[in-house]
């Protein structure tokens, strides 16, 4: 693993550290840190799909997941709804992210309040109710339901890919003409949204939030709209547990991953100070390889570079999973990154002077600096997974431009 992580960078990066540390007692900032970082493993966070049948529920699932349809362990779309039980799906790669496919709401004779006692709505974070059409009283009447019992819902109608088309196709313009066909978009784009918003004030919404998406292409439309939005409305904890667990649509989610994993790396580090330290042979310093290893598996994960998301992304894009492979130069797979991985990176770290810098830069940090070898924890700590976090972004980088690359020809 090559250094990239310059004295400058350090710098930026500990101001943060410093002003957290300066506030409180170190005793108080490190409780905190311990608590949160731990939380963030723990917490769980349950989203519910729901709407009418064939609104777009399950699909809108899968494309959450980053799955096709038909892959193993996606939802099953295009099947009507018999059950009223909902169904669910965990991430990937973060098995406390869950996603539930909720029963089509309006098929039977349940009233809204029935309806959500019958899915448990407790379970439930926040709902997003999917329309292919025009939203009906059946989507109001479950909003309002929600609204009533102190929990969030996002409106979302789906399938605009086929609007699109058909405005196209109606209008005569040719795949081939670019020009024509953005404007004909933004024409369909505005008139759905119109629809949408004066059907659900018709229906009593007074302010209708709508979001456009198409389960086809999640980066397009209104979904990175939503994905801010809920992300804006959770509180800290849930909000960076979102921006991990949700796939990498845009360089924005890759910038956003890096954020919420650098605000980890050093509660991580300051909580490494605490733990018993393990005095590691040949070299002056002691750290907790455990913190290490489990935040690098972590951090693979969250970039989409674990073996599972890769091969999962390859399905989707149609292509082997070795050329997504061949272009990460740093991270490991998970099941690589082990105590001796770690310890191997450590000792070269040592022998660059690395983690001497970071001692260095912690003076800026007098309280680190005077914990009886609690300093030298945390820079190595925070040293080792920095770097270890902007290697895995490049990389998640290089896979997503080689996944967007059009298909090679054979
Ligand atoms: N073109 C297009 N088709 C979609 C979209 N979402 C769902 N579908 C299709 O609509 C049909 C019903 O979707 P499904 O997810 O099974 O709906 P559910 O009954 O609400 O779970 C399936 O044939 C899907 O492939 C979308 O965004 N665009
Ligand atoms: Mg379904």
């Amino acid at each position: 693993m090559d250094p990239a992580v310059t004295i400058e960078t350090l710098k930026k990066d500990l101001a943060e550290v410093k002003a957290a540390v300066e506030k409180k007692p170190f005793e108080a900032v490190s409780a905190e840190a311990q608590q949160q970082s731990n939380l963030l493993n723990n917490i769980t966070l349950a989203i519910a799909i729901t709407g009418r049948s064939g609104a777009g529920k399950s699909s809108f699932v899968n494309a959450l997941r980053g799955m096709k349809d038909r892959g193993e362990g996606a939802a099953k779309t295009g099947v009507t709804e018999t059950t009223m039980v909902p169904q669910e799906y965990s991430h990937p790669a973060f098995p406390n992210f869950k996603i539930w496919d909720l029963p089509g709401i309006g098929t039977n004779n349940f009233s809204a309040k029935e309806y959500l006692t019958k899915v448990n709505f407790n379970d439930y974070d926040f709902f997003i109710i999917v329309s292919s059409g025009r939203f009906t009283e059946d989507d109001t009447n479950l909003a309002l339901e929600i609204q009533k019992n102190k929990k969030k819902f996002y409106y979302v109608r789906s399938k605009v890919d086929i609007d699109i088309d058909n405005d196209r196709r109606s209008k005569g313009i040719d795949v081939g003409d670019t020009d024509e066909m953005m404007q004909s978009e933004k024409e369909t784009l505005d008139a759905v949204r119109k629809d949408s918003y004066e059907k659900l004030k018709a229906l009593g919404e007074s302010s209708p939030r709508v979001f456009l998406i198409s389960r086809w292409d999640l980066s397009k439309y209104d979904f990175p709209l939503l994905q801010e939005t809920i992300e804006q409305e959770q509180d800290e904890i849930k909000r960076d547990v979102l921006i991990m667990c949700l796939p990498i649509l845009t360089k924005d989610s890759i910038k956003k991953k890096k954020a919420a994993m650098e605000s980890l790396i050093w509660k991580k580090a300051i909580a490494s100070c605490t733990v018993g330290l393990i005095p590691l042979p040949l070299l002056s310093l002691g750290c907790d390889i455990g913190i290490l290893v489990t935040t690098m598996s972590h951090i693979c994960k969250v970039f989409g570079l674990d073996e599972n998301s890769l091969n999962i992304l390859a399905n989707r894009v149609g292509k082997p999973v070795e050329e997504l492979k061949s272009v990460i130069e740093h991270t490991p797979s998970t099941g690589k990154i082990t105590t001796e991985f770690a310890m191997d990176i450590l000792k070269r770290s040592a022998m660059w002077g690395a983690i001497t810098m970071v001692e260095a830069v912690l003076d800026f940090i007098p309280v680190l600096g005077s914990l009886y070898g609690g300093g030298s924890s945390f820079a190595t700590t925070f040293y080792m997974l920095k770097n270890f976090l902007e290697n895995a972004v490049k990389d998640a980088e290089k896979v997503q431009a080689k996944a967007a690359e059009p298909k090679r020809q054979k």
